[in-house]
């Protein structure tokens, strides 16, 4: 009905979160694609929206957000990550911003621990083998690749999904460590070591998973550096954010040996990355799935609907980006 708030959805989300949002709101056509920025506001200025569901990979600047029609009350992204979003200007709007997180922390943590087993046990290059045609049995010490349990895992960032990784690490007999700004209350370690700085804890490091945020702090700070810090022939893990990393450097250590392997499920260029990545045998490479599994992706669109209905009720968000 007319009454209804209207919502722009930016991309499609799940059927069962599709069947709550025409239940409940008037929505645009939505794409067959993820809109670009500037089609979200050329979407935005002719629907004149209260509320936008959006996600990663379609950036809001500030330049952006000054372009919002003054009818925006919220921008829910369907994402834990809010690094496309410029939260200040949108503050600055007056506009809330919401994210999901919690409910893609799970499926986040196995996709880094699918890394390190992929890339620790070659599953890449096993694949091809087989589709190529194995043909004849491997020799006993042919295309070996490396034992999980008992080696030294260190995580970066220790916030909701870094503590995931560690339970599940030590499911697998690891030796846990992470290295965060702060050190956590012994119930959220997850039996890992605390290092106050990422320097001391790479030496100690078989496999580095990374766990944080992409922001002006964090960006590129993964270097050749820290990289060579790395005891030689260690594994590297990125579920988290392209732009963490140092790209030329992490290419140069995979070729030199100093890294033996690497599983990356994110990209500096997304949906393009790097072609040099597709030349390494040693790099498991997946399109930024970590929260896609259909539990997950139907709670995320769930939750961002909860977040828009509040704001648009005069509730408190469930779950606000604070500045
Ligand atoms: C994306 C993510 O939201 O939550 C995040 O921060 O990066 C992912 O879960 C998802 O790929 C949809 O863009």
């Amino acid at each position: 009905s007319a009454t209804r708030p209207r919502v722009l959805l930016t991309q499609r989300q799940t059927d069962p979160v599709m069947q709550r949002i025409e239940q409940n709101f008037t929505i645009a056509p939505v794409p067959d694609h993820r809109m670009t920025t500037r089609e979200l506001l050329d979407a935005a200025r002719a629907f004149q929206p209260q509320a936008i569901m959006t996600s990663t990979g379609l950036p809001l600047r500030g330049d952006d957000v000054a372009q919002l029609p003054d009818c925006v009350k919220v921008v829910a992204t369907v994402s834990v990550g809010t690094d496309h979003l410029d939260i200040p200007a949108l503050h600055a709007r007056g506009i809330i911003v919401t994210n999901t997180p919690d409910v893609l922390t799970d499926c986040n943590a196995d996709m880094a621990i699918l890394l390190m087993l992929a890339a620790a046990r070659r599953a890449g290059e096993y694949t091809t083998l087989m589709r190529e045609g194995w043909g004849r049995p491997l020799a006993m010490d042919e295309m070996l690749g490396t034992r999980i349990s008992g080696k030294r895992l260190g995580i970066v960032g220790m916030g909701r999904i870094g503590q995931a990784v560690a339970r599940r690490a030590r499911g697998f007999d690891m030796t846990v460590m992470y290295s965060n700004r702060r050190r956590l209350p012994a119930a959220q370690e997850a039996g890992a070591t605390y290092f106050s700085t990422l320097t001391d804890m790479l030496p100690h490091c078989d496999i580095l998973s990374l766990h944080l945020p992409a922001t002006p702090e964090t960006e590129g700070m993964i270097d050749a550096d820290l990289l060579g810090r790395l005891p030689r022939g260690a594994i590297f893990i990125n579920a988290a954010r392209g732009a963490l990393v140092d790209e030329d450097a992490l290419i140069a250590a995979l070729r030199s040996g100093q890294l033996a392997a690497a599983g990356l499920d994110v990209y500096r260029n997304e949906p393009n990355p790097d072609p040099r990545f597709l030349e390494l045998p040693n790099v498991f490479l997946t399109p930024h799935v970590g929260s896609a599994t259909i539990e997950t992706r139907t709670d995320m669109g769930m939750l961002a609907i909860e977040n828009v209905e509040a704001v648009l009720n005069g509730r408190a968000a469930p779950t606000p980006v604070h500045a």
